[in-house]
């Protein structure tokens, strides 16, 4: 049975509200955001160490990222429902929405939170954020690629080429220095023949 670390106030809902929509069994664990800072206790991050919520755990399965999260109960459901059939048009636009609602409309969304605290209560939640936040996500990344040559395990995948693209926005920020794991990831990753043309095109 799948288990669901909910955070509360957090984007752990919509895994219920997914498993609730599918009448899927699940078991929750409960956690509470620190009343002041607003974020996760640090038993959250025992089970997954981005310390975020959702967190699934599923056999050997354990999972972050809401939206993967999504794909994965979705795959489970044998009755194939709330996802257009892969291959169709109604699927790409599946799709997009799916990615986009984490991948584009977070960033400005959550930026704008932060400013907006910033210009109410005059504190910088912003900088204390970013830090905190790259931490523990180049952490993440450097430690997954301690394990593994490529982000989904032996096999190069398309997830490198997704991350590729801001690792090396990282570096030019200087974020990557003293990761070594993940530069020598880039390294890699630069010697493939399919990177370079993409590359040449500038
Ligand atoms: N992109 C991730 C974002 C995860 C995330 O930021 N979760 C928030 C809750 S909505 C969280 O756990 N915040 C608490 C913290 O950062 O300590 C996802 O979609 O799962």
């Amino acid at each position: 049975m799948i288990t669901v670390h909910h955070l509360n106030a957090s984007r752990s809902t919509r895994v219920i509200w997914l498993l609730e929509e599918l009448q899927m069994p699940y078991q929750l664990v409960h956690y509470q955001r620190d009343e002041s800072t607003r974020l996760a206790p640090a038993s959250l991050g025992k089970i997954h160490p981005l310390n975020k919520a959702p967190v699934i755990e599923d056999g050997d399965v354990v999972m972050c990222e809401s939206g993967a999260v999504m794909e994965y109960i979705l795959d489970q459901d044998a009755e194939k429902r709330l996802r257009p059939d892969a291959g169709t048009p109604g699927y790409y636009r599946y799709l997009e929405w799916l990615h986009f609602a984490e991948g584009s409309l977070s960033l400005p969304l959550i930026a704008n939170l932060l400013l907006q605290m910033e210009q109410r209560d005059g504190t910088q939640p912003l900088d204390g954020y970013l830090a905190k936040e790259l931490t523990l996500d180049f952490s993440y990344i450097e430690s997954t690629l301690a394990d593994s040559p490529f982000f989904a395990g032996d096999t190069f995948s398309a997830a490198d080429i997704m991350m590729t693209f801001m690792l090396e926005i990282a570096q030019s920020q200087g974020v990557l220095e003293g990761r070594t794991n993940t530069l020598a990831y880039l390294e890699r990753i630069h010697q493939r023949s399919a990177y370079q043309k993409a590359r040449s095109f500038g």
